[in-house]
């Protein structure tokens, strides 16, 4: 996949997917399959935020760093990412957004978005208008209905919420695949294989969420392998405080090298229990022994 931090211009005949698509729920998937299957070079629309970001989208938390983004957009078949900074295309006017940039430019001629999308300046575009402006264009436009979980519309908010609740149930039915990081291993205190639990220890980025704090059952992918694994997202009380939480994970029957370095994703299954101060690492000993007994029984079914 080809990622552009710019709109380039392209003589092949496009179907271009519009959305930010953060944490790429089944609604998004769906939006991006449709351009993937269109039968023109599948191209996806974002935009990338940081001081300057719609308002609908300040102080939100991402549920996927970029690269995790990528990937996952890349999965599912796409070949081109183009995503511009949100200030470079904020104040296009919504005509100017379809006729000369999506229609002129990325050449589309199906253009994918879900029914609750806003474009163009002060966000004053939506699907409806799209679907208009494309079709001066003899541009296709297909418009996804939200779809639902139970009752429930899926949204990224929604994830969000569920992750702050450790919902995990409804994360990763929202989803359609189980929440998870893929991140750096960097070094930790050491003090975990003192007591006979040695962990990779991982950062969140702050424009990340984190999930709610405690221990979880989680699935770990170290290279071509998969293990179970306990988590610990939090400050440990018990050992040395640490301001920002950061997730800890003991690795069930793993005896290969440090993984130092090393990017590996971590994805979490279901909430244990939260986070405890101990009064000595005794008791913390005793507790992770009883976190991996329960991880051990536990019956994983794949989502
Ligand atoms: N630290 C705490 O202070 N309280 C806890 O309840 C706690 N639970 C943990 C559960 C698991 C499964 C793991 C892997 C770690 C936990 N920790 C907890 C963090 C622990 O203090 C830390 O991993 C080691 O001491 C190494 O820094
Ligand atoms: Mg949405």
């Amino acid at each position: 996949m080809k990622i552009f931090k710019y709109i380039p211009t392209f003589s092949e005949k496009t179907a271009v997917a519009l959305g930010f698509f953060d944490g790429l729920h089944i609604a998004h998937q769906k939006v991006i399959s449709l351009a993937v299957n269109s039968g023109y070079l599948p191209v996806v629309f974002t935009f990338s935020t940081g001081i300057n970001c719609p308002e609908s989208k300040k102080d939100m938390l991402l549920l996927n760093d970029n690269d995790t983004k990528y990937n996952l957009i890349k999965k599912l078949g796409a070949k081109v990412l183009v995503e511009p900074s949100f200030a470079d295309i904020k104040n296009i006017s919504a005509e100017d957004f379809v006729n000369e940039y999506l229609v002129k430019k990325l050449n589309a001629k199906v253009l994918i978005c879900g029914e609750n999308f806003s474009f163009g300046r002060q966000a004053l575009g939506n699907a409806e208008l799209l679907e208009k402006l494309s079709a001066k264009n003899n541009v296709q436009t297909l418009i996804v209905n939200s779809l639902k979980d139970g009752s429930e519309p899926i949204s990224s908010s929604k994830i969000r919420r569920a992750l702050l609740d450790a919902d995990l149930i409804t994360a990763s039915n929202m989803l359609g695949y189980d929440y998870f990081w893929n991140r750096v291993v960097v070094e930790g205190n050491k003090n975990g294989r003192k007591i006979g639990y040695p962990t990779i220890n991982q950062n969140f980025p702050l424009d990340c969420i984190i999930p709610k704090r405690g221990v979880y059952v989680s699935k770990v992918n170290v290279n071509e392998a998969e293990y179970m694994g306990v988590t610990n997202i939090g400050v440990r009380p018990s050992v040395s405080l640490v301001s920002r939480p950061i997730a800890e994970t003991y690795i069930i029957n793993y005896c290969g090298s440090e993984l130092y370095g090393q990017c590996v994703k971590v994805s979490i299954l279901k909430y244990v229990r939260g986070e405890k101060k101990f009064d000595s690492l005794q008791q913390l000993k005793s507790a992770i022994k009883e976190d991996l007994n329960f991880a051990k029984n536990y019956k994983y079914t794949k989502n």
